[in-house]
Order: structure tokens, then C-alpha cells, then sequence
């Protein structure tokens, strides 16, 4: 396989911090820019796993690595993560927010309220409050990214997925806000746009292995490597190119509700 790394030198050296780097997407992002020798700020709840995957990381190339806990939903905590963040390199390149969950699949009807707050408060607000605590330092450096985890659920709501649709569909929005709010200061906005990876999003969701092992069955999911790929390739561009947008489907997925089962 040819080296990535000759192919797009773009990343090299940034400064990249990734929410939701304990899990799925966000540790593959951390993984495919820690090969391209990125300085990393990996974040999320569970800090005993970010340390291991930080030894990893390490190994694969990354220069530097800060590992802090994070919890997104509580201002202070985020506060602190940006805080620690700029304390220690001054600056930021590209922000990829992974951190998110769904919580439940019932019908609006007899959904759990508790899970609407938890997503709304992780996928909506707790993105709006990193992006936000970020800002001020990439338009004084008239340079950054920032790439959004949004959703095949952003654009096409399903039974079950009322409030995790509406939510993504929020990430959209703030998406597409943030890039025109943003124009004339050098700071690109992305998001990426998956159907079904598999990790431990379904397992999260659901509660249960036995259930998340039956969302894939008899289909070829994506990995989070996936879409690791794609977050590197919008980050690796050359800075007068704007990713706007990357739709990254199975192809056993043709849409939030069409799958393909063997
Ligand atoms: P995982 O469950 O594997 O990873 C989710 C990550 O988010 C974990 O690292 C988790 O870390 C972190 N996280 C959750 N809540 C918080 C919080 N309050 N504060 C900080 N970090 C948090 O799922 P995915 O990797 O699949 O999900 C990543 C993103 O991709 C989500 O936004 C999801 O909606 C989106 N997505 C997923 C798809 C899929 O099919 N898997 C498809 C389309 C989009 P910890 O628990 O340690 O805090
Ligand atoms: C996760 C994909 O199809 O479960 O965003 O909503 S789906």
C-alpha cells in the first residue's frame, strides 16, 4: 500500500484535538493522524482507556499527545479541556467533534426522556460548547478546522430515531452556520456524514451486545477507520480547499432505512 503520508503532507506537524477519542470513529480520526505525525489532544469520559490508546497512538507517529478527560455535557469540564489545551500548545489546527451517542430506539410515544437530554445535551450542546471555546483562538490565528460528526440521521429521520435525528439534524445546521459565520477568516468547517459504522455506537444505544450484534447482521457495516479516512482527507487538503461535505455510506446501505441483508 503506498504511504499516505507521501500523499498528503498537509496534516503533518498540526496541532489536532479529537473529542470522543476513546471509542469508534473519533479513536480511529486519532489513530490515522497520529501515522501522519499530528500533535494530539484526545478527550473523552474514560481517561483509563484514553491512556492506553495514547501509547498507541505514540507508537503509530504522533509528536505529542495530551490526554484529558473530558465530559462535554458539563461546562466546566469543557472549560478545562480547552483551557488545558492552549496552555500547553498555544494553538489549534483542527478540532474533529466525534464525541455523541444515540440513547434508546423507541417510538417518540414511549421514549425515555432522560435519553433525549442526554443526546441533545452531548450531540447539540456539548458540540456547540467545545466549538465555541475553540473559536476565539482559531480566528486570532486566522487559521483552523473544524470537522463535525454529523449523520446519515442528519438528513433522513427514522422510527426510533426521533430525537438522535433531530439532533444530528441540529449538527447540520450549526455546521452550515458556522461556515458562513466564518467566511473571510481562513477557518474551514466540514462535516462527515456516516450511515452505519460499526462500533460501540449501537452497543450504547441499545444497551445490550446480543441487540448491537443484530443491527449488522448479515451486512457489511463501515469501520471506523472509514471514516477516519475521510475526516484525514478533508483535514490533509490545502488550505484554499474547503470540504464542505462528505456523505460515506455502506454499500449495503442505500439509505437510513434501506439495507441490504445476505
Ligand atoms: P462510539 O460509542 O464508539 O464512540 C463515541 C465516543 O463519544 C466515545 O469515545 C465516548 O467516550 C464519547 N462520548 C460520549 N459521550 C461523551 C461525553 N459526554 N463527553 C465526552 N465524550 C463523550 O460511537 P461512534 O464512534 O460510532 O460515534 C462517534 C460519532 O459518530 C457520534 O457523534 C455518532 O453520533 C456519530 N455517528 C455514528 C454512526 C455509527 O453508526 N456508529 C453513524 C453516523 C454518525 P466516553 O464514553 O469515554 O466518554
Ligand atoms: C448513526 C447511524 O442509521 O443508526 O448515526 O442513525 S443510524
Amino acid at each position: 500500500m503506498t504511504s499516505q503520508k507521501a500523499m498528503s503532507p498537509e496534516s503533518d506537524s498540526k496541532v489536532v484535538c479529537v473529542t470522543g477519542a476513546s471509542s469508534g470513529i473519533g479513536l480511529a480520526a486519532a489513530e490515522v493522524f497520529a501515522e501522519h505525525g499530528a500533535t494530539l489532544i484526545i478527550g473523552a469520559r474514560r481517561v483509563d482507556r484514553l491512556e492506553t490508546i495514547s501509547k498507541r497512538l505514540k507508537k503509530l507517529g504522533a509528536k505529542d499527545i495530551l490526554v484529558l478527560g473530558l465530559d462535554v455535557r458539563i461546562p466546566s469540564s469543557v472549560e478545562q479541556f480547552v483551557q488545558s489545551t492552549l496552555k500547553r500548545f498555544n494553538a489549534l489546527d483542527v478540532l474533529v467533534n466525534s464525541a455523541g451517542l444515540a440513547a434508546g430506539r423507541d417510538p417518540l410515544v414511549s421514549a425515555n426522556i432522560d435519553d433525549w437530554e442526554r443526546m441533545i445535551d452531548t450531540n447539540v450542546k456539548g458540540l456547540l460548547r467545545v466549538t465555541k471555546s475553540f473559536l476565539p483562538t482559531m480566528i486570532e490565528q486566522k487559521r483552523g478546522h473544524i470537522i463535525n460528526i454529523g449523520s446519515i440521521a442528519g438528513y433522513e429521520p427514522y422510527e426510533g430515531g426521533s430525537v438522535y435525528s433531530a439532533s444530528k439534524f441540529g449538527v447540520r445546521a450549526i455546521t452550515k452556520t458556522l461556515r458562513l459565520e466564518l467566511s473571510g477568516t481562513n477557518i474551514r468547517v466540514t462535516i462527515i456524514d456516516p450511515g452505519m459504522v460499526n462500533t460501540e455506537f449501537s452497543l450504547v444505544r441499545l444497551g445490550d451486545q446480543e441487540k448491537a450484534d443484530a443491527v449488522y447482521k448479515g451486512m457489511m457495516p463501515l469501520i471506523g477507520r472509514d471514516v477516519a479516512e475521510c475526516i484525514y482527507f478533508a483535514a490533509s487538503r490545502p488550505p484554499h480547499v474547503n470540504v464542505d461535505q462528505i456523505f460515506v455510506m455502506p454499500t449495503d446501505q442505500a439509505s437510513a432505512t434501506k439495507v441490504f441483508r445476505r
